[in-house]
Order: C-alpha cells, then structure tokens, then sequence
C-alpha cells in the first residue's frame, strides 16, 4: 500500500496523487492510503486516474459513538481510529468491463462491493466498524458494466458482495457479517447472551419481509409500510439501548442500508415520515448517523432516491 505524507495535526492532505506534502517537518507524518479521508475518486479521462484530494480527519482521544471500542486491540497495534471504524479512506474506482483483474487468490483478502448495492453495503460497515480498511481491500465493480473475469474467475453467481479470503470466495451479505466478526480480529459485534442472540435471528429472518412490506406500499399511499416500521419500532424497545440489541451489533448494520432508502424515498415521494410517532426508530437513526463505520458508506439521500424512483415507480406507476 502506498504510504501518503499527510499532516496529521493541521489536516492538509495531497492535493493530487504525489504523495509529498510540504505542510511542516513536524505536522508531517507517514500515513497508509486507508487512512485518509474520503473518496473523491474522480475520473479525470482515463479510468485509472483517479484525482485524490485528502483530509485527515482523527480524533484519536474519543472512540466514535457505539461502535464498541476495543481497549485490547490496543496490543495488537491497531489504532484507536482503526480500532473503531473512524478512518477516512480514499475509495477506490469501480472496475468495469475494460479493467484487469485484481491479482486473485494471491493471499489478499477482498471485499467486491458495488457502491449502489445495499447488501455490499452490509459487509462493508462490518468491515469499517471492526476497523478492517487494511485487512480487507474494498473491490467495487461496476454492476451496469461487469467485468467478465468476476463471474468466471471471482464469483459464479456474479452477485455482490463476495469475499475472497484464505483462497475461496464466500458471498451472501448476511453470512458474511458473521463470518467477517468470527474470522477477524476487531470488537465484537455480535453479543454472546443467548436472549439477544436468539432476537437478532428473528430480526434476521424478518428482513426480507420487511422489504417487501416496505417495496410493496410504494405502489400505494406509502402507509402500507406502517406495520413493519412499526415491527421495528417494536424491536428497537426490547432492550436498553438504542440499536436493536442494546448495543450496536450485526443487526443495525443489516438494517441501516435499507432504511437509509426507504426513509428518504417515502418521505419525497409518498410524503409518509417513517419517524413520525416512531421514537425509537428516530432515535436509532439519529444514532447510526453518527458512526463514521457506516457513515462512510452512505450514499446521498437524494441519489437514492433518484435511484428508486426509477426502479420503482417506472414498474409500478
Ligand atoms: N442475497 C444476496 C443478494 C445480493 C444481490 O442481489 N446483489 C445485487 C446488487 S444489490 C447484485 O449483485 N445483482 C447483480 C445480479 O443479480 O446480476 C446477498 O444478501 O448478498
């Protein structure tokens, strides 16, 4: 991984992809890519040029809210910032049909995502809140125009997201949450109580009919989607907290992708406000808002909305 010159202490990043900042001797530090604030991956003519512009953005003193803050991880050398999901990281280009592929099964491990898709999307905030970003190297695809090589040499099923580690590749969002919080080092985000245990698989369960629930009531008023906001509601009492196990765990992050598009598609299209007299729910969101594992995975709320309009109301209206 490129190591980037960056001022940790007044912020200035590259400003282009040279990696030397003259800001002063003693604000400059070496940091890894992973560590650096968001994205901005411009494509300036060719597909891989990418355009990064940096700011750091730590705050080593206080571990970011509800994401657990593991004090051990301390020995194993992994930051506080890494520790808890809050890196900025510069998001890579997605791969089309004209790139290469990466150099599979050569020991890396890798997370194929696509920046649209809410399943990946899962897997990703798992990957940030367990503070993975150098562990698990993000390969966005672009699902609109495959590369061929990532259903014949990556994943058959051609769907994302898919893991690629200890040279198999894995996929199934749900799975892989689970699979990523048991196989790698990082908080805990699944509790051991057996109570809690046994409500985040009846969550689990519920989530494909909640989905549907939910796409369903676009065709009507939007207050179809009542019931199942109010299921969640429900859930998000059961226990002292304001995530759905108490603490934040697995759960939230299986949910927050999707509410994230619902929330702002009923509320511009259908005029139907999911928080109204759901408290509970204003409060989890309020809540997931503020962490930045899952914070840097969010799209604009506008672009999803745009985005199920399209794929919504064309089919249905
Ligand atoms: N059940 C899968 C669903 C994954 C899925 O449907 N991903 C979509 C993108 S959001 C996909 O890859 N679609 C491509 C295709 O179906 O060809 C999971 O939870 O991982």
């Amino acid at each position: 991984m490129a190591a980037l010159k960056v001022c940790y202490a007044c912020g200035i990043g590259p400003g282009s992809s040279s990696s030397t900042l003259t800001c002063s001797p003693i604000h400059t530090a070496p940091f890894s890519s992973n560590q650096i604030r968001r994205i901005l991956p411009r494509t300036t003519g060719s597909s891989s040029s990418v355009l990064v512009r940096a700011v750091l953005s730590f705050h080593f003193p206080t571990p970011f809210p509800f994401c657990p803050l593991p004090v051990t991880k301390k020995a194993t050398r992994l930051s506080p910032a890494m520790a808890t999901g809050n890196i900025q990281e510069i998001l890579p280009a997605a791969l089309d049909s004209t790139s290469d592929p990466p150099p599979i099964f050569d020991g890396t491990t890798r997370l194929y995502i696509s920046y649209t898709c809410p399943y990946a999307q899962r897997v990703w905030i798992t990957r940030n809140c367990k503070g993975l970003q150098d562990k698990i190297k993000l390969v966005p695809i672009d699902l609109k125009n495959r590369p061929a090589w990532y259903k014949e040499k990556v994943y058959p099923a051609n769907k994302v997201p898919a893991l690629e580690h200890n040279n198999e590749v894995k996929g199934e969002s749900l799975e892989l949450i689970k699979y990523i919080d048991s196989n790698f080092e990082g908080p805990s985000l699944f509790p051991d109580d057996p109570a809690k245990k046994e409500f985040a698989e009846e969550l689990f369960t519920y989530i494909d009919s909640f989905y549907k629930t939910v796409t369903s009531s676009f065709k009507g008023d939007g207050n179809e989607a009542g019931a199942a906001f109010d299921y969640i509601e429900t859930a998000l009492s059961k226990f002292e907290g304001p995530f759905f196990l108490g603490q934040f765990s697995l759960v939230d992050m299986a949910y927050a992708p999707f509410i994230e598009r619902f929330q702002p598609f009923l509320l511009e299209v259908k005029k139907y406000d999911i928080t109204l007299g759901r408290p509970k729910l204003a409060t989890w969101i309020e809540e997931m808002n503020k962490n930045e594992g899952y914070k840097q995975t969010r799209r604009d709320p506008k672009e999803l909305v745009e985005s199920y309009k399209i794929r919504f109301m064309v089919l249905h209206f």
